[in-house]
């Protein structure tokens, strides 16, 4: 065909990055496949097979729209951004700019997020944040603490390399599909698999050794199996005494952690313990491949750091085939952290707390003192809005109230807010809820780059036009904060990254040219000809002395646990086949087609003992309140746990919204639950 083109992209929904091609002709945009592509060599999953179906979508967001007494009214782009530029004025004059939230979206370029905490920080307010806050907080201060980078190890493709992968709380197989095939092909090679989950997955399935533990018992596990490693002599001495502090606390924690002792806890047989202690550190390389199942928590910090530990004693890091895989979530949730959209961090992993290091960024922006201190969080926002503390809240990107924890009472917070705006692709229904709403281009109707769950740096480039008058989310961040009087002059993403390069070191070598190259580059890549660095830790650790730090922390149940008027518990997670709080997923026709409605599993032996048979809908209530959903009955979960993915409106309203004290993210994984059944509704 005469005019057809290729041009590449970064897949919009998980963090993985795997490239492809879309295909431009007559006939509209299509997907092609990227045979060389580094992480996904040409494979997609269902959900990057379907991205092109939000791109044509009839319900996209296409102009500025007003919430009057009468409903949205479209309303031109000048008095959209004069309208909250206005608002961003008053609050700043009347209540300070401690008043002003910034929720930034881990679905926007690294520009964006870079430019939308900048505007927000040089406004004087510290109320910065993203999704992160409810997915990898934890793993943040745990790592940091830790080894010195909160970030993954190793690239995903050396898992391939590995000779045992610990999976503990990822369902790779449904959430990161492309994950599984690398972890196959070294079970093709003879590795062993060993999960750790409460539920039977398709992840569970690669098992070779599965051991169905009790819900947020991670930490009696980790600790149990590194008393084995300790008992039979399984650590690695040298590794421990050169690049550790900190052994002689962990052996004395880990003591009083005996299998017999463990087994009574988390459910399995002491044997089962000692079996996955022997495999992963009798392994010559152990990767450890964590998500969520171990950070919503309310002890999600104490997860991550006895995941660490694990990996530390045995000195399984710093080289191929080993690491630690901390699975991130959405398409650049690693770019929004590595920019700073985080209330504990600044551009570069710079702690609000540390005065000199937030002087240089000063000096790099050429603004006055900037503000320091922990911010309000994801979580805190709501709460402050209820409170009078918080009035004017910006968000780019995020469905917060389908997404946060206990969602009735975050909706009624948010309604106490003088003004809320929202930038999405989508009318989500935290877009109902706002003054005003932005429509923004979706990742392939602008450029710029995203940073994938291996670090991986790539620029997307623009595909097609976005819909009606809607822009980019750098385009409207450049005007609303030209209009604020900042001095933003950015021709485009290009010299946005430039000065991303000049504020944090490890990105100082990634042009635009850099990352145009097929797989961009991994980071740290600290000057120009830098060929990038895919496996951390090596040779040193940026942890203070350059040693890593072995942190001993004890078991600690979750917050809610099965009570006689709540007998059950309810964990929440994902399907194969939705993303997120749906918004994006929940338009797509052929995902629909396939995952149409919200369900909740049950054992048969709970089914029974509720009278409750496959496809009758069930009504789920915890202390938060109730919803319904269609019952899959099904051995797959434990007598006593129910699960519900959340991506659908009405399972936010039931979960819990206890927060780990340290990373603040809250117990989503955990909540005592009854549930009763409706016959004969179909
Ligand atoms: N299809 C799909 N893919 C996605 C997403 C999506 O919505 N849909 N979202 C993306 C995002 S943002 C993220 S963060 C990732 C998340 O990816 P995952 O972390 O894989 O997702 P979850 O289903 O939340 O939880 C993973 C597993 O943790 C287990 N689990 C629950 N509680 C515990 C526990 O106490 N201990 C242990 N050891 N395991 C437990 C659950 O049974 C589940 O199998 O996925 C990304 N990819
Ligand atoms: N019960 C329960 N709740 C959970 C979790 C759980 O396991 N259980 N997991 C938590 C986790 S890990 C996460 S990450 C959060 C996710 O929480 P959210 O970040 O709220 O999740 P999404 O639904 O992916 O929202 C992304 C939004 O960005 C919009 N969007 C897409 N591309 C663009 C773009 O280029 N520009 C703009 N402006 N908008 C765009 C989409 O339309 C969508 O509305 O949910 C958390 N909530
Ligand atoms: S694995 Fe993640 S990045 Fe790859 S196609 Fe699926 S959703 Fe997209
Ligand atoms: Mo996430």
């Amino acid at each position: 065909m005469a005019d057809e083109r290729l041009v590449p992209t970064v897949c919009p929904y998980c963090a993985l990055g795997c490239g492809f091609y879309i295909k431009i002709n007559e006939g509209g945009p299509m997907i092609e496949y990227m045979l060389d592509h580094p992480t996904n060599e040409g494979s997609l999953c269902a959900k990057g097979n379907a991205s092109m179906e939000i791109i044509n979508h009839p319900d996209r967001l296409r102009h500025p729209l007003k919430k009057t007494e009468a409903g949205w009214s479209r309303i031109s782009w000048d008095e959209a951004l004069a309208t909250v530029a206005g608002k961003i004025g008053e609050t700043v004059r009347d209540h300070g700019p401690d008043a002003l939230g910034f929720l930034g979206s881990a679905k926007s370029t690294n520009e964006e997020n870079y430019l939308f905490q900048k505007m927000a920080r040089t406004l004087g307010s510290k109320n910065v944040d993203c999704c992160a806050r409810r997915c990898h907080s934890p793993t943040i201060p745990a790592f940091k603490r830790a080894l010195g980078a909160s970030c993954m190890t190793n690239p995903i493709s050396d898992l391939a390399n590995s000779d045992c992968i610990f999976v503990i709380g990822s369902n790779f197989a449904e959430n990161h599909p492309i994950v599984a095939r690398w972890a196959l092909r070294a079970k093709d090679r003879g590795a062993k698999i060993v999960v750790a989950d409460p539920r039977i997955t398709p992840t569970t399935w690669h098992a070779d050794l599965h051991l169905q533990i009790k819900l947020g018992t991670d930490v009696a596990l980790l600790n149990g199996m590194m008393n084995v490693i300790i008992d039979e002599g399984l650590w690695d001495r040298k590794f421990v005494a050169d690049r550790t502090v900190g052994f002689e606390a962990l052996v004395d924690k880990v003591a009083g952690y005996t299998p017999d002792k463990v087994s009574g806890i988390i459910g399995s047989t002491p044997e089962a313990i000692v079996r996955a202690a022997r495999i992963y550190a009798g392994s010559d390389s152990s990767a450890i491949v964590y998500s969520m199942g171990i950070t919503q928590h309310s002890h999600g910090t104490n997860n991550v750091t006895a995941c660490a530990d694990l990996a530390l004693l045995t000195g399984q890091l710093g080289r191929s085939g080993a690491g630690l895989y901390p699975l991130r979530g959405q398409n650049n949730v690693q770019g929004a952290c590595d920019m700073g959209v985080l209330a504990d961090f600044y551009p570069g992993s710079v702690s609000v707390h540390d005065p000199r290091a937030v002087q240089l960024i000063e000096e790099a922006w050429g603004t006055g003192p900037l503000p320091m201190g922990m911010g309000m969080t994801a979580e805190t926002m709501p709460v402050a809005a209820a409170s009078g503390n918080l009035r004017f809240l910006y968000i780019i990107g995020e469905d917060l109230v389908n997404s946060d924890s206990s969602s009735s009472r975050g909706r009624r917070e948010l309604e106490s807010l003088d003004f809320m705006v929202v930038q999405d692709i989508f009318m989500t229904d935290t877009a109902e809820m706002a003054d005003l709403v932005l429509p923004a281009a979706a990742w392939a109707e602008k450029e710029g780059t995203f940073t994938s769950s291996e670090r991986r740096v790539q620029w997307s480039p623009k595909a097609l036009d976005p819909p009606g008058e809607a822009r980019s989310d750098l385009s409207t961040i450049l005007d609303l904060a030209r209009l604020l009087g900042l001095d933003f002059d950015y021709a485009g993403p290009e010299e946005v990254l430039a000065e991303i390069g000049r504020v944090v070191p490890s990105y100082a070598g990634i042009s635009m040219a850099r990352a145009e190259e097929r797989g961009g580059v991994i980071w740290p890549c600290p000057f120009q000809d830098h060929p990038g660095t895919p496996i951390l830790h090596q040779e040193g650790f940026t942890a203070p002395g350059g040693k890593a730090r072995i942190v001993p922390v004890d078991y600690l149940p979750p917050a809610e646990e099965a009570t006689l008027d709540y007998p059950l518990l309810l964990t929440t997670g994902r399907e194969a086949l939705h993303h997120n709080a749906g918004s994006m997923t929940r338009r797509s026709f052929s995902l629909m087609k396939r995952a149409p409605e919200l369900f909740v599993e049950m054992n048969p032996l709970d089914a029974d003992r509720w009278s409750i048979i496959a496809d009758d809908l069930v009504e789920v209530e915890t202390r938060r309140g109730a919803a319904w959903a269609r019952a899959r009955v099904t051995t797959r979960q434990e007598e006593g746990v129910i699960f519900m993915p959340f991506h659908f409106p009405e399972t936010n309203m039931l979960t819990s919204d206890v927060i780990d004290p340290e990373a603040r993210i809250p117990e989503f994984k955990v909540a005592a639950c009854r549930i009763g059944s409706m016959k004969g509704v179909i």
